[in-house]
């Protein structure tokens, strides 16, 4: 059992963090930033450590100060959350030389799924369906040659980016070389490695993801898909479970495939398979997240299980042998940033002067914000997720609208609620339209331009 749990990050999921240790019995630390003085972690946990400035770089990336935190607090683990230095093979590295327990998979695990295209390798030899595509290779004349195997259209993405941040649509020979040339220096530019990869272009496709979570022992727990094909610029705007284009059938391959990989490499603690699924419930695997994500409220309404909990049982090495639970009745998140989405979702940080937050039954909120707290301008916009849940998804939706038009949030700041409500009464997303294209080319346009 762990004694104390040290928290690397920030915001509500330092939040969210905490609240379980704190069922759990466990103590906690929080390292935060000068920027992050007044925050709600450094509030509600136990023990606090300032480890450097604003600029990430300085804290919440700054493995040294991290650890010598860990060490002067005496935590028996660490929690990266998401982002930061959650990913990073090198800070769990460090952990387990310093006998900390990093509550996340091992640090080689973390190395191959961060390799987009090693990752593509390992499902393959797990048995699992994934992209007609290739490699990674160095060169555009080479990605040019596979594409040409391939068939075009193809996407060109970073072997080191993922979340689709670097892809580039090739749609056919001409210009090809040069345009391959512009993504790997991209790549380059943005990951420190200018390696790409081609994969057959699937149109209008489906992002659906599955969660599991894996014990020390070989256990592998699947706790059902979530939707998260409405994105803007490769960032979810809402997610659910269940994904209403998932039927029994298609669950049963969804769920039988996240195992495979899942049992294939090993997997400890929680992680996230994701694919993509065309119009004629095809599947393909395309990445697999090695950390808790934004989204896991989503799965926690409608499993019952807390994520959080079962990725430090699984992390103090504890058995996890709990049949895959049901998934019961539909669960949507929206993600609620400060951004003023008729200027194009432009950032507005500033400082919260009322704040009323909804509740009642089905509903939850995930935040670190509270009257009179300033929104710092280092980090990401993200200010809270609000998570309802209904028997249904129709349910479900009727008690987002409800819940959304009772948060007030006030101050020098926009947020994107008054985007989610115009959202909830979208047709497309009523209907559950929700392909990749049917964000960015429909309901953005309609929502934004008030169409
Ligand atoms: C794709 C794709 C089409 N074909 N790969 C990768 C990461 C994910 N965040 C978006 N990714 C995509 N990969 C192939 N071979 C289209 C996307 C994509 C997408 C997929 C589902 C839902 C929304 C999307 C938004 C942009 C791009």
């Amino acid at each position: 059992m762990f004694k104390k749990v040290l928290i690397a990050n920030r915001g509500e999921i330092a939040v969210r963090i905490i609240r379980t240790c704190k069922e759990l019995g466990i103590k906690t630390t929080v390292i935060y930033s000068t920027a992050d003085k007044n925050s709600l972690p450094v509030f509600l946990a136990d023990e606090s450590i300032c480890i450097g400035e604003a600029k990430p770089s300085a804290s919440y990336l700054n493995i040294p100060a991290i650890i010598s935190a860990a060490e002067i607090s005496g935590a028996d683990a660490i929690h990266p959350g998401y982002g930061f230095l959650s990913e990073n093979p090198g800070f769990a590295e460090v952990c387990r030389a310093c006998g900390i327990e990093f509550i996340g998979p091992s640090s080689e695990t973390m190395v191959v799924m961060g390799d987009k295209a090693q990752a593509r390798n390992i499902a393959q030899k797990a048995g699992i369906p994934i992209v007609p595509g290739s490699d990674a290779v160095k060169e555009p004349k080479k990605a040019l040659q596979f594409a040409k195997e391939i068939g075009f259209p193809v996407l060109v993405k970073a072997a080191h980016g993922g979340g689709g941040r670097g892809m580039r649509v090739i749609e056919n020979e001409k210009g090809a070389e040069e345009l391959i040339g512009m993504a790997m220096a991209e790549a380059e530019a943005a990951f420190g490695n200018g390696e790409v990869y081609v994969e057959k272009l699937i149109l209008n496709p489906r992002h659906i993801e599955i969660q599991v979570i894996a014990d020390k022992h070989g256990n592998v727990i699947v706790l059902g898909e979530r939707e998260c094909s409405l994105q803007r610029r490769h960032q979810k705007v809402l997610e659910e479970s269940p994904s209403p284009f998932v039927d029994k059938n298609l669950r049963i391959k969804l769920y039988e495939s996240a195992r495979k990989i899942t049992s294939f490499i090993k997997y400890e603690g929680a992680g996230t398979i994701e694919f993509l699924v065309d119009k004629d419930k095809n599947y393909y695997f395309i990445e697999m997240n090695t950390r808790i994500q934004v989204e896991h409220p989503v799965t926690e309404m409608v499993t019952g299980k807390d994520l959080i909990a079962l990725q430090i049982k699984s992390a103090e090495g504890e058995q996890i042998n709990i049949s895959d639970p049901d998934l019961n009745g539909h669960a949507i998140e929206f993600r609620i940033n400060v951004e003023d989405y008729k200027k194009n979702f432009r950032p507005t940080p500033g400082k919260i002067e009322k704040l009323l937050l909804p509740g009642g039954f089905g509903v939850r909120v995930d935040t670190h914000i509270y009257e009179g707290y300033s929104i710092p301008p280092y980090y990401d916009s993200l200010i809270a997720k609000l998570i309802v849940h209904g028997e249904n998804r129709e349910k479900a939706i009727k008690r987002g609208q409800r819940a959304l038009s009772e948060f007030f949030v006030e101050g020098n700041i926009k947020t994107t609620i008054p985007f989610h409500i115009k959202l909830t009464e979208d047709d497309n997303f009523i209907k559950g339209n929700l392909d990749t294209k049917v964000l960015e080319d429909k309901i953005l346009d309609r929502i934004v331009k008030n169409k």
